[in-house]
C-alpha cells in the first residue's frame, strides 16, 4: 500500500472514530446522571468509568490509556496504561474523564460532563495524578500574549491590549481554592473580574474560546494535570494557547513523574507538548452548564448534548442525541 494510501485510510478512520467517541461520552453521561444529586460522587463516576470502559472496548481501535482514572494500583479501571478497544484498527491513546466534576455531579450543580480525546498512538502527554499550574487564552491572539512566568498583571494587560480593551474588561476564570487567594487578588487589583468555579477546569479552559458567549477572557490557576491535557486537546481543536507546568513539590512526585516519561520536572508545557499530534474530543453534558445541557430523562426517551471537535479540520459540532430502547441502551 503506497503512503497515501495509508494516510488516506487513517483518515478516514479517523473520521469515522469522531462519531464512535460521542457514543462513549453520551454512555458516561446518561449513567453517571442517573445520580445526579444523590449525594454519592464515588458512585457517579464509577457508573460513568463502567460505561465509558464498556464502550471503548467495542471501538475498532488499539488503545492506551494515557490519561485516566488514576495510576493502576489505585485504579481497577481505566488506569493509565489498561488498554481499550478491540485492537482491530489504530493504534491510539486515549484520555478519560469519565465524570469531570463528580461533586458538581453529586450535588447536581451545574458543568458536570464526561469528557475524552483520542489521539494518534504516543502523542498525549502521559501526565502523573498530580496538580498542573496552567494558564489559557482563546484564538486569535499573537503567540506568546500570555506566559505562566510572567505576573498576573503582566498577563492581564498584555491580554486586554491584545484584545483592545481595558484591564477592567477583562474577565478571568479561577477555581475557588485558598491556594489562588493571592492570583484572585492579583487580577482584582489591576481592574478585571474574576469568574469563580468550584470545579470543572476542562470546561473552564474551554470557555476562553468563545469569550463572546461565556464571557470569560482566560483561564488560570492550579488544577488536576490530567484534566489539563483533556483541555489542551480541546484547545488544539477550537484554537486557543495553553501553557502548563506539573507540581511536583515532593520526591514522591517527582519518582511517579519520572517513571511516567518526564524527564524535566520544571517543564513548562506549551498546547502541542501536551498533545503533539492530531486529535478528537468529545464532551457530553451531564448536568447542565454554560456549555452543554445536561442529560434529560423522559418516559422512553433520553436527551444528550455532545460537543465533539476534530483537530485535523478544526471542526466543532454540537450533536443533541435523542435515544430510544432503554434496554438496549446499557444503562446498568
Ligand atoms: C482540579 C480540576 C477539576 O478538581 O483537578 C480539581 O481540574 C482539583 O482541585 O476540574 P482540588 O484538589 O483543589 O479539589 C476538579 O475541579 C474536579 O475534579
Amino acid at each position: 500500500m503506497s503512503s497515501s494510501i495509508t494516510v488516506q485510510a487513517g483518515l478516514m478512520i479517523e473520521r469515522i472514530l469522531s462519531l464512535e467517541i460521542v457514543r462513549v461520552t453520551e454512555r458516561a453521561a446518561v449513567s453517571s446522571a442517573r445520580l445526579r444529586g444523590r449525594g454519592n460522587e464515588k458512585a457517579a463516576d464509577q457508573a460513568a468509568v463502567d460505561a465509558m470502559r464498556r464502550e471503548l472496548n467495542k471501538l475498532p481501535i488499539d488503545g492506551t490509556v494515557v490519561i485516566g482514572e488514576g495510576e493502576r494500583d489505585e485504579a481497577p479501571m481505566l488506569f493509565i496504561g489498561e488498554t481499550v478497544g478491540n485492537k482491530k484498527g489504530p493504534k491510539v491513546d486515549i484520555a478519560v474523564d469519565p465524570l469531570e466534576g463528580t461533586t458538581l455531579c453529586a450535588k447536581d450543580m451545574p458543568g458536570a460532563i464526561a469528557v475524552m480525546a483520542m489521539a494518534e498512538g504516543g502523542t498525549l502527554l502521559n501526565a502523573p495524578d498530580v496538580y498542573m499550574e496552567k494558564i489559557a487564552i482563546g484564538p486569535g491572539y499573537p503567540a506568546g500574549t500570555v506566559d505562566l512566568d510572567a505576573s498576573i498583571e503582566d498577563n492581564i494587560r498584555a491580554l486586554a491590549k491584545a484584545k483592545g480593551v481595558k484591564p477592567e474588561e477583562i474577565t478571568a476564570l479561577i477555581l475557588d481554592r485558598p491556594r489562588h487567594a493571592d492570583m484572585i487578588a492579583g487580577v482584582r487589583r489591576i481592574g478585571a473580574a474574576v469568574h469563580l468555579i468550584t470545579d470543572g477546569d476542562v470546561a473552564g479552559v474551554i470557555h476562553t474560546t468563545d469569550p463572546k458567549n461565556t464571557g470569560i477572557d482566560i483561564y488560570m490557576g492550579i488544577g488536576g494535570a490530567p484534566e489539563g491535557v483533556l483541555a489542551a486537546a480541546a484547545l488544539r481543536c477550537i484554537g486557543g494557547q495553553m501553557q502548563g507546568r506539573l507540581v511536583l513539590d515532593t520526591d514522591e512526585k517527582r519518582a511517579r513523574a519520572a517513571k511516567m516519561g518526564v524527564k524535566d520536572p520544571k517543564k513548562k508545557y506549551d498546547m502541542k507538548d501536551m498533545v503533539r499530534g492530531d486529535c478528537l474530543v468529545a464532551a457530553t453534558g451531564v448536568t447542565t452548564g454554560s456549555m452543554l445541557r445536561g442529560v434529560r430523562f423522559e418516559k422512553d426517551r433520553i436527551y444528550t448534548h455532545t460537543v465533539v471537535m476534530r483537530s485535523i479540520t478544526g471542526t466543532v459540532r454540537w450533536i443533541e442525541a435523542e435515544h430510544r430502547q432503554l434496554e438496549k441502551f446499557h444503562l446498568d
